[in-house]
Parts: structure tokens; sequence; C-alpha cells
């Protein structure tokens, strides 16, 4: 997706920003416009107070002056924006390319709402076609492989796991310092039916399936940007 798109969608939800607001900002390119624009109007003058869902968006908003605080100290938020691998028509998203999903969903269900910006590219009949990221404690790796494997398979999907490696082929570590395991399903039908098994083994941390968590999406296409939901 070119850059105009990303920030097309991502100004686009920058509309919603009130002065006042208590946000949740999002990790990845498209999030990273958004943060580049709410910069700037906080330069501007604009009075919020944001939490960030990684260590790199957090080091991008307080290089802009953005002021930052912590779930602990602001537990409520009013509006997260962030963006997504894939996402379905009932916006139901695949989260975690990034390898910043488990932050991201604490952020995104500690928000009164949850706006998703991405490429209209993104989004897909049924998901699953994006690797779903499944967060892991390292503790155990191969049993919870194991029981992740038979996870899936209860719910009718199938395919392949693999542990995520950076580019100089050391194991990915997370902002929490866990693991990723990639499950390669290519469809998942019944995304419910895997977050509840996927939610049941223990080591699972977290999984990018986000159900019920997106409240709207801003999906930039070359002919604009679609509004999905409210
Ligand atoms: C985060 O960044 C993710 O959960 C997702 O993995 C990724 C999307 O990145 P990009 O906007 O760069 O495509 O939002």
């Amino acid at each position: 997706m070119s850059e105009d798109l990303k920030k097309a969608a991502a100004l686009a939800a920058l509309e919603l920003v009130q002065p006042g607001m208590r946000l949740g900002l999002g990790t990845g390119s498209t999030a990273k416009h958004f943060v580049d624009g709410l910069g700037a109007k906080v330069t501007a003058g604009l009075d919020v107070i944001c939490v960030a869902t990684s260590e790199a968006t957090q080091a991008q908003a307080l290089s802009l002056s953005i002021a930052m605080s912590t779930l602990d100290e602001t537990p409520e938020l009013d509006l997260t924006v962030d963006g997504a691998d894939e996402l379905d028509t009932g916006l139901r998203l695949i989260k975690g390319g990034g390898a910043a999903l488990l932050r991201e969903k604490i952020v995104a269900a500690a928000s009164k709402r949850m706006i998703v910006i991405a490429d209209a590219g993104k989004q897909v009949e049924t998901l699953g076609r994006f690797p779903l990221p499944i967060e892991v404690v390292p503790f155990g790796l191969e049993a919870t492989r194991r029981a992740v494997a038979a996870a899936i398979a209860s719910s009718g999907a199938h395919g392949e796991l693999k542990l995520r490696q950076r580019p100089d082929g050391s194991t990915l570590l997370t902002d929490g310092g866990h693991y990723i395991l990639d499950a390669h399903l290519g469809r998942i039908e019944l995304p419910e039916v895997l977050g509840l098994a996927l939610n049941q083994v223990p080591g699972v941390v977290e999984h990018g399936l986000f159900l019920g968590l997106a409240t709207a999406a801003f999906l930039a296409g070359s002919d604009g940007v679609r509004v999905l939901g409210d």
C-alpha cells in the first residue's frame, strides 16, 4: 500500500480527535501517520493525553512532544486508533504482524471506541490469509506449540505454526519478553471458536484475533476513504 493511502486513512481518523480526549495510539506504519498528524495538532495547541501500544510508538510520540500516560494512570480511554493486518465486514480483525498485539489488545479493550485505519485491500471475506500471531511465554514452548495446534484443529482450522524470527535469524521477543507463533491457516471459518480455544491454552498470553473490539474502520482506496461501522 502506498504511503499516501496510509496517510489518507490516518488523517481521516484524526478528524475524530477532540480536545481533552484520552487516546490510545496504535503501532505500525499506518498508525505512525496518525501519530505524526496528532503531533502536528499538539504543536498547534491541541490538549490530549495518550497511551502507546508499543515502545516504538511511545518513542515516536515523545519525540513529537505528545503528552503520554499509562493505563495505570489513565485506565479508561475515549478513542484508540490502530492499524490491522486483516479485517472482515463484521469488523473482526487479525493484528500482531508488528508483534505488538498484547498491548494493542489491552489498550483497545480499555477504550470506548477503537478505530482501525488501513488500506482497503486489507479487507477480506474470510480471515486467515494473513498468518495469525499467537503470543506465548518462552517456558514450555514445545508443549504450548502442541496445545496450540490442538486448539486450532478443534476449531476446524489447520495449518503450520512458525516461531517468528528476527531478520538476523534470532527468535523475536515481544515488548513483553514473549515469543510469537504465526499460524498459517489460510482460512479461519470460525474466528470466535478459534479465539476461545486459544484463550484456554496455558502458555498463550494473547492472540491476534480482535473480536468485538473495533467500532469502525477507515479504509483508504484509490476512490477515497470509506468508513465501515459507526
Ligand atoms: C499494527 O501494525 C498491527 O497490529 C498490525 O500488525 C500492523 C499493521 O501495520 P501497517 O499499518 O504497517 O500495515 O497495527
